[in-house]
């Protein structure tokens, strides 16, 4: 992927400040092992997962039957390449419960994605998977610098999306007071982080600026707020919208990745000591890289489609499941377990634009870097006869003058970084949808 490895993030060095590592007597143990131990681990744990897989479920009984694969072929982890990949079409087709392993008395809960564009993908767990679910999202928020007794304020949404459940089970199993706010009604949320005064909360990064503007609307300086930890994610977001985050709020903004297919938030979370992208708990989740094109693996550090095979899962296991996000695989550096680099887009955000590939990220960097501009913006995609056009849509911030300069600057900035001409319309504080969970970035106006 050489035109998409120019545009990603820089590798950030890692800004280590021990003083804010969890005491290392709290970590599980897995996250204490060496490189061998886990490799041992999780060639077993693999070996039972596609046994698992290939008995249980008929879809993947057929791919290995049809790539002429018997599961007592798969012995050591270079055997993950052989195998045939899920994607959610595979988990479409097999609607709603045609993907699970075990009896349906045997699940416990069920989630499933939205669902925009046709059948939602359904996902299920036992009450062994609720269990380690729940072990691996303490786990992450442990790593991002939440500790027991911490009050927490829950602002995922609850339902079927897995954002806020599964946020729940973690602050709970580790130990910290819930609070189930889940997502919008926005004023009333500031009121009771002024009244209970929570030390962490959860949402998605644009919530949070949601929560910070209506802060402000309310007249209150948000960096005096209680909260000292925001752990965020279920959307792509940037190194620039963590010092936005940050600076905004006076908090820690750290990054928490994960999706509902392989077991919902908590796959991996960013370690406070380093901040320096999640660390993806391998015990579980195995990662690959592969070149989103050609589907081969690529070595660690390459960018490219994360792929994940789970490990441990009973309800509904998945081998070589393509999460459509991109990213690339870095070494330990907190812990020995592999990290990602933050998730530069998925594929199916990624814009076109006259031949050169665009991501949402991409913008939020250069218009997070303009003064004057606030952090909410919207891209917009028409066409005008054959050429394709997009418009970069952002608020002035309030009492700011000079739009036409600021508008400018952002062309010129998109021009030069990304190689392709935007229209930019600077528009009224508080004019543009605010996010109240997943923020809908793209308008594609062409059909
Ligand atoms: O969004 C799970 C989650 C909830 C993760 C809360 C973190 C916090 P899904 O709805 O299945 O699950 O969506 C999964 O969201 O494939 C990514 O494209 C995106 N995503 C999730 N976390 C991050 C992140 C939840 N930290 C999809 N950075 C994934 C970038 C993320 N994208």
């Amino acid at each position: 992927m050489s035109t998409d490895a120019q545009s990603a993030p820089a590798a950030r060095t890692p800004v280590v400040d021990p003083t804010l590592a969890p005491d290392p007597a709290t970590l599980d143990a897995a996250e204490r092992m060496s490189r061998d131990e886990l490799t041992a681990l999780q060639t077993e744990r693999l070996a039972q997962t596609v046994r698992h897989a290939y008995t249980g479920v008929a879809h993947y009984r057929a791919a290995f039957d049809d790539a002429g694969i018997d599961p007592s072929d798969v012995t050591e982890l270079a055997d993950l390449a052989g195998l045939p990949m899920t994607s959610k079409e595979d988990l479409r087709q097999n609607y709603p419960f045609g993907m699970f392993a075990v009896p349906r008395e045997q699940v416990s809960r069920i989630h499933a994605s939205s669902g925009t564009t046709g059948r939602p993908t359904v996902v299920g767990y036992t009450r062994q998977d609720l269990e380690m679910w729940a072990a691996v999202g303490a786990r992450s928020l442990r790593a991002a610098g939440v500790r027991p007794a911490d009050l927490v304020h829950n602002a995922y949404g609850y339902g079927l999306f897995t954002g806020g459940l599964g946020a729940h089970a973690a602050a709970e199993t580790l130990g910290c007071t819930v609070i189930p706010i889940s997502g919008g009604m926005t004023a009333r949320q500031v009121q009771l982080i002024g009244d209970f005064r929570p030390d962490v909360i959860l949402c998605t990064p644009t919530y949070m600026l949601t929560i910070i503007d209506a802060m402000r609307d309310a007249g209150l300086d948000p960096r005096e707020s209680s909260m000292r930890i925001g752990v965020f994610g279920a959307e792509p977001w940037t190194e620039a919208m963590r010092q936005e985050l940050e600076t905004s709020a006076g908090i820690h903004a750290l990054d928490i990745y994960g999706l509902s297919e392989v077991i919902g938030p908590g796959v991996g979370c960013e370690c406070i000591e380093t901040k320096d992208g999640p660390t993806i708990w391998e015990d579980h989740f195995y990662p690959e890289i592969l070149d989103p094109i050609t589907g081969v693996p690529l070595p660690d550090g390459e960018l490219g489609e994360l792929v994940f095979t789970s490990l441990t899962k009973q309800a509904m296991p998945v081998i070589r499941y393509r999460t459509k996000d991109l990213t690339r695989l870095l070494p330990g550096v907190a812990r020995p377990m592999r990290r990602i680099d933050r998730i530069s887009g998925r594929t199916d955000d990624m814009i076109i634009l006259r031949g050169v590939n665009v991501f949402p990220t991409q913008i939020e960097e250069i218009v997070l870097a303009q003064p004057g501009l606030s952090p909410h913006f919207q891209l917009e995609l028409s066409r005008s006869g054959r050429m394709d056009e997009m418009t970069v849509k952002v608020e002035a911030e309030a009492g700011h003058t000079d739009r036409d300069s600021a508008a400018r600057a952002v062309a010129h900035e998109i021009k030069e970084r990304i190689g392709v001409t935007a229209a930019v319309q600077v528009v009224d504080h508080a004019s543009l949808e605010r996010s109240a969970g997943k923020l809908r970035r793209i308008y594609d106006l062409r059909s």
